[in-house]
């Protein structure tokens, strides 16, 4: 099959401007943080929306895009899936992880408590599409992990751009979002991520990142 291509160009910048725009961009995202404690403040619909469009720019598997955005607004289903998440984190945090993970939760103060999952005003569930179905048939999705990965990454950015405040959050097992919200079986939940403003008065651990010279290695 001939492959159709259309013209691109990017911008243009000088060394100068881009050293600018990287480092400003750096500083930018460096103040982004997960947030914890959400206000119930509305938010409208249509700032989700463009997030979840700015999420699925994201480089995909063959250009599957790979996935589904779940926005949960109904304060009925953010009750199931606070009831449900809360049960497998209540055997989580007694007895499902170890010592050492409970020990280095202990930073970030994590519990089994999830009022967020109500609070926030919406719950952005991301399914990744392990397969398609077309016409009765099973259509392969590439990279699936990596791909919804990277949508991630961006809804979380587009978020913060957009100033929002998100988490990600990773009840497990977490089958019972599939359940709740009736997603077909080549459906699997990956990330659940409340979205709203943070609370008046939110606290964020006091965490330090890694420096270059920790995470960068040289050839
Ligand atoms: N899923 C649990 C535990 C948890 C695990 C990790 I790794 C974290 O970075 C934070 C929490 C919870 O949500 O509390």
């Amino acid at each position: 099959m001939d492959t159709k291509t259309i013209p691109y160009s990017m911008p243009i910048y000088s060394s100068e401007e881009m050293k600018e725009r990287s480092k400003s961009f750096y500083q930018w995202i460096d103040k982004r943080r997960t947030v914890r404690d959400f206000s119930d403040k509305a938010v409208d619909p249509e700032i989700i929306d463009n997030c979840i469009l700015s999420a699925s720019s994201a480089p995909s598997g063959a250009n599957k895009q790979p996935w589904t955005f779940c926005v949960v607004s109904d304060p009925e289903i953010k009750k199931r899936i606070r009831v449900e998440a809360e049960k497998e984190e209540y055997e989580n945090y007694h007895g499902r992880m170890s010592k050492e993970w409970l020990d280095d939760l202990a930073a970030i103060g994590t519990d089994w408590h999830k009022p967020f999952l109500e609070i926030a005003p919406y719950l952005i569930v991301v399914f990744k599409r392990v397969y398609e179905m077309q016409e009765g048939e099973i259509h392969n999705n590439y990279y699936v992990q990596e791909s919804v990965g990277l949508a991630c990454g961006f809804l979380l950015t587009a978020l913060f751009n957009a100033g929002l405040a998100a988490l990600t959050h990773t009840p497990s097992p977490m089958n019972f979002l599939a359940k709740i919200l009736s997603r077909p079986s080549n459906e699997r939940p990956f990330l659940l991520i409340p979205v709203g403003y943070p609370a008046e008065n939110t606290h964020v651990p006091d965490l330090n990142r890694k420096g270059l010279e920790d995470i960068r290695v040289k050839y």
